[in-house]
């Protein structure tokens, strides 16, 4: 029988197997295929759901430490008041002797309020790009006041980094993904918000799909996650952008976007000017870190410049993860043909409806969604870009 311990990750206790492998040095690492979400970086596989659950601390370690630094534990104290007059929620978090305030506003929807909820709810990191689903409530977080990203000049602005200093690791996405946890540390707090924790989505488009991303990765508590033309650093894995700007096509890499903008911490530099085949991970496993939780990944085939191939890759191989916990349909894409950027085209919404319905309002809806628009061959397994058989299930216990 093996003895378990719990180990707080993220701030937050999860039960993890004293046996888990240790990480080994990683200095020569260089694997040019989507490292198998199935294999600790030991060589040991992945067999039961212990493992699995050691697995996962060991993919959000090393995201955390080589590419989006880190998050902090929880804080001393966080305290929260609902205005229904203004819709807003004050939001005060004690931390590192000093403390911040931020206000998320919630639109209900149409002829509803706090006091006629309690309503399931999405927050939009910066607002949302998609339709405002009937019956479901809006938290609009500004995310930008938390952490700037205009350009390299914002690294370390932000409230954030009043509290954490403008050296914590954290790049801008991490710093998001802290204060989601936040508001939904505050909604715990304050019922009087009329929003039911149990069913809170969490989306943005772009730039803020990236970030949806990370907060639906990091924050348990989310139960969809809903990334809209993400792009490179979203839903993108690093390794197929790269091929496919060698292969002609002007897509956003590693090496560009940390020229770009501060959305990653400053250690992940040194991978995205090298090599990011020395990444010991990628973003399918990024996307991993959510399940079995919903997710439903929207795309546009319209931009080179987002990588719809590579986010193609990402998705198809991440969807191989859910297949294993048993919870394929809990995962979803689509990518539509060429519309404006984050303008959501309608051909999408039924598919968006049924991931809404199924996660904020509990339907037995079919969410067996994953359609491209586009001539894509990537497959799991594929000689080139997912050498690995996922396993058909995990082990339950291990005696
Ligand atoms: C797709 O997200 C970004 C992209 O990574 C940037 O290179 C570009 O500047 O902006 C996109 C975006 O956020 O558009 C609103």
């Amino acid at each position: 029988m093996l003895s378990s311990i719990v180990v707080a990750f993220l701030g937050f206790s999860r039960l993890v197997l004293a046996e888990c492998p240790a990480i080994p040095n990683l200095n020569s690492y260089n694997v040019t295929s989507l490292p198998n979400p199935f294999a600790f970086l030991s060589g040991a596989h992945v067999v039961t759901t212990e493992d699995w659950a050691c697995r996962q601390d060991e993919v959000g370690t090393l995201l955390q430490r080589d590419e989006l630094g880190l998050m902090p534990g929880d804080p001393k104290s966080v305290t929260a008041s609902f205005s229904a007059s203004n819709n807003t929620l004050t939001i005060t978090v004690v931390d590192q002797g000093t403390s911040i305030t931020f206000a998320p506003t919630i639109t209900f929807p149409t002829g509803g309020s706090s006091a006629s909820g309690p309503y399931p709810a999405i927050i939009g990191i910066g607002g949302i790009s998609i339709p405002q689903p009937s019956g479901v409530a809006v938290i609009n977080f500004n995310n930008d006041e938390i952490a700037q990203q205009n350009d390299q000049t914002s690294r370390g602005q932000g409230l954030f980094f009043e509290m954490f200093g403008a050296d914590a690791t954290a790049g801008a996405m991490m710093a998001w993904a802290w204060a989601v946890r936040r508001i939904m540390d505050a909604l715990d707090k304050t019922p009087g918000t009329g929003i039911d924790i149990t069913r809170v989505a969490v989306s943005g488009c772009s730039r803020n799909g990236k970030g949806a991303l990370v907060a639906g990765a990091f924050e348990p508590r989310i139960v969809l996650t809903i990334p809209q033309e993400s792009g490179s650093g979203g839903t993108d894995t690093w390794r197929i952008s790269d091929w496919l700007l060698a292969g002609g096509l002007d897509t956003q890499t590693a090496s560009e976007i940390v020229q770009e903008n501060v959305w990653f911490s400053p250690l992940f530099d040194q991978f995205a000017n090298t090599s990011v085949n020395r990444l010991p991970f990628d973003h399918h496993q990024l996307l991993g870190l959510v399940a079995p939780r919903g997710l439903f990944a929207i795309d546009n085939l319209g931009y080179d410049w987002l990588g719809p191939e590579s986010s193609y890759g990402a998705l198809v191989a991440a969807r191989t993860i859910w297949k294993t916990l048993g919870e394929e349909t809990n995962m979803g894409f689509s990518q539509s043909a060429n519309h404006t950027h984050c303008v959501f085209p309608s051909t999408q919404q039924a598919e968006l409806d049924a991931f809404v319905d199924k996660f904020l309002f509990n339907k037995p809806t079919n969410t067996d969604i994953a359609n491209t628009a586009g001539n894509y061959t990537i497959a799991v397994p594929d000689a080139m870009w997912a050498p690995w058989v996922p396993p058909l299930s995990l082990v339950k216990k291990r005696d």
